[in-house]
C-alpha cells in the first residue's frame, strides 16, 4: 500500500512536470515544434513554408522594452509597427550587455559585474519577444560582443584581472584591443561566467507571458557573439584552434539547454576570420552551428573611401560584390544556410546628420539587394539578410555626434558616431529599397 502510493506521488509530480519547463526530469519537453525557424537543406523553414529573413539590426531593441528610465515602450511599438509596415521580419538583437566605464560603452548594461543583473533590463527583453511575437517576427539575439560598446568580451576580462578596459576609439590600439577580446576564449574563469550568463538566459521565463525562453519561437536563433574573431591580425595557428574549439564546446553547450533553437555564431566572415578561407569553413562546419553568418563592411575595411566615393566604388564595389557572393558559395560547400546579417554605408561624404543626402547608400543598398537576389530565386543558400541598422525615430542633438548615457539609442552604436551607418525614419529613399526588395523576399515565403 505504502509502495502504491509512493508510485501514484510519483505520477502526480510526473504529469505536472510535463506541463512546466524546468522540472528535470531529463524528458524531452514538449514544445510545439511547428512554429520555430529550422533547418532545411541549406534554406530556412517556419511552420512548413520557406523563411527567408528581411531584417535588420537593432541591437537595443530589448532595453527599450525596459520600464526603468532607458526604455521606451512607446517607441518600440512604433518602430515594430513601422518595421513590420517595411516588410521586415527578423530583428537582430543584443540580449545581454556588460558594465563598463569607458566612454563608448552603452549604459546601463545588463550585467553589472559576474552574476550580478539588471533583472529590469532583462524584464525588457522578455517585453521585446511579447512584442516582437505579436507581431509575427523573429529575433536572433547575440549573447556577446567582440567590440567594446556593450562591454563584451574585453569587460569580462577586466573582470577576470582587475585590469581596466582600454578604449581603442582613445588609444587607437586596435591590435592590442582585438588580442585582449581574443584572451577571452582561453580564459577558464571568463569561459565559466559566460557559461552562467548563457544559461541565466536560456533557461528565462518570460515575465511577461509566462513562456520558458526554450519555448519561444519568436526566437529563431542563439548567437554566440557580435562579430567574434579569432585574434588580431597577428592570429596563430594554435590561436585559430582555440577559437574552433570554443564555438564547438559553446554551441554544444547551448544545445545541451536548448535543443530547439538554431545556435549561429555572429562572424563577419572572412573578414572576420583573418581571411582564412579555412577557418571560416571550419568554424561553421561543427554539428550545433546551424547557419552560416557573414557582415559586410565596404567602407570600415577600406574598399572605398567615403570622402571619394566616385573615385573608389568601381573598384571596392567589385571586392564587396565578390565578397558576397564567394561567402554564398562556402555555405554551398559547407551544405547549410547563410545570412548577410549586416552591412551598411554612411550618408553622402561620410556626413552623420540626419539631413544629408544618401545617394550613394541607396545605390549600394540596391545593388547589395540584386546580387542576393540572383541565388535566392535559384534556392541557392542564401537565406537573407539583415542591414544595419534601424535607427528609426531616435535623434542625437550632440553637435559631435557621440552618444552620451540618457540619449535615445539607436542602430549606431556609442562605439560609432551616431548617425553614421543607421535608417532613420526619415530616410525616405532607402527605406523603399528596402521595403520593396523585402516585398520580394516575402513572395518567397509562400
Ligand atoms: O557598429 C559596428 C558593429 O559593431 C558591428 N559591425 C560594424 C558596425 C559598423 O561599423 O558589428
Amino acid at each position: 500500500m505504502k509502495k502504491i502510493k509512493h508510485i501514484g506521488a510519483f505520477a502526480l509530480l510526473f504529469s505536472v512536470c510535463l506541463s512546466f519547463v524546468g522540472c528535470s526530469t531529463g524528458a524531452p519537453k514538449s514544445v510545439p515544434q511547428q512554429d520555430f525557424v529550422k533547418v532545411n537543406g541549406t534554406q530556412f523553414e517556419k511552420s512548413g513554408k520557406p523563411y527567408y529573413i528581411a531584417g535588420t539590426n537593432m541591437w537595443y531593441a530589448g532595453y527599450l522594452g525596459a520600464t526603468t528610465q532607458v526604455g521606451n515602450r512607446a517607441r518600440l511599438a512604433k518602430e515594430l509597427d513601422n518595421l513590420k509596415a517595411l516588410g521586415v521580419n527578423n530583428l537582430r538583437v543584443l540580449a545581454v550587455s556588460e558594465k563598463s566605464d569607458i566612454n563608448s560603452v552603452v549604459k546601463p548594461a545588463t550585467t553589472n559585474g559576474f552574476g550580478n543583473y539588471d533583472e529590469e533590463l532583462l524584464k525588457g527583453l522578455d517585453y521585446l519577444l511579447v512584442e516582437v511575437a505579436r507581431r509575427d517576427m523573429t529575433v536572433v539575439l547575440y549573447l556577446n560582443n567582440y567590440w567594446q560598446w556593450s562591454g563584451g568580451m574585453s569587460q569580462y576580462m577586466s573582470w577576470v584581472d582587475g585590469t581596466p578596459m582600454q578604449d581603442p576609439n582613445v588609444t587607437k590600439d586596435w591590435e592590442g584591443f582585438m588580442a585582449r577580446s581574443a584572451s577571452f576564449y582561453q580564459s577558464a574563469k571568463a569561459q565559466e561566467e559566460f557559461r552562467k550568463t548563457v544559461k541565466k538566459i536560456i533557461t528565462r521565463v518570460n515575465t511577461v507571458n509566462g513562456k520558458a525562453y526554450v519555448d519561444d519561437a519568436a526566437i529563431m536563433s542563439w548567437q554566440l557573439a557580435n562579430e567574434p574573431r579569432p585574434g588580431n591580425n597577428s592570429t596563430t595557428a594554435e590561436e585559430k584552434q582555440i577559437y574552433v574549439d570554443w564555438i564547438n564546446g559553446i554551441t554544444a553547450y547551448i544545445k545541451e539547454l536548448d535543443p530547439h533553437h538554431l545556435v549561429s555564431t555572429g562572424s563577419e566572415g572572412l573578414m572576420g576570420s583573418v581571411r582564412d578561407e579555412k577557418l571560416f569553413i571550419d568554424a561553421h562546419s561543427g554539428k550545433h552551428v546551424d547557419y552560416l553568418t557573414y557582415h559586410m563592411w565596404i567602407r570600415n575595411w577600406g574598399w572605398i573611401d567615403k570622402n571619394n566615393f566616385a573615385g573608389t566604388w568601381d573598384a571596392g564595389w567589385a571586392k564587396g560584390e565578390d565578397y558576397l557572393t564567394s561567402h554564398i558559395a562556402i555555405a554551398k560547400q559547407i551544405g547549410k544556410p547563410i545570412v548577410l546579417e549586416e552591412f551598411g554605408l554612411d550618408r553622402d561624404a561620410g556626413a552623420y546628420d540626419i539631413k544629408t543626402t544618401t545617394n550613394v547608400r541607396d545605390q549600394f543598398y540596391k545593388q547589395v539587394f540584386d546580387v542576393l537576389w540572383g541565388p535566392m530565386q535559384k534556392g541557392e543558400p542564401i537565406a537573407g539578410y539583415n542591414f544595419w541598422a534601424w535607427n528609426g525615430s531616435a535623434r542625437t542633438t550632440r553637435a559631435n555626434y557621440w552618444w552620451q548615457e540618457g540619449d535615445d539609442l539607436m542602430g549606431d552604436p556609442p562605439q560609432e558616431e551616431q548617425g553614421m551607418y543607421g535608417i532613420y525614419d526619415s530616410d525616405a529613399s532607402t527605406i523603399a529599397i528596402i521595403k520593396a526588395f523585402n516585398t520580394k523576399i516575402q513572395s518567397l515565403n509562400q
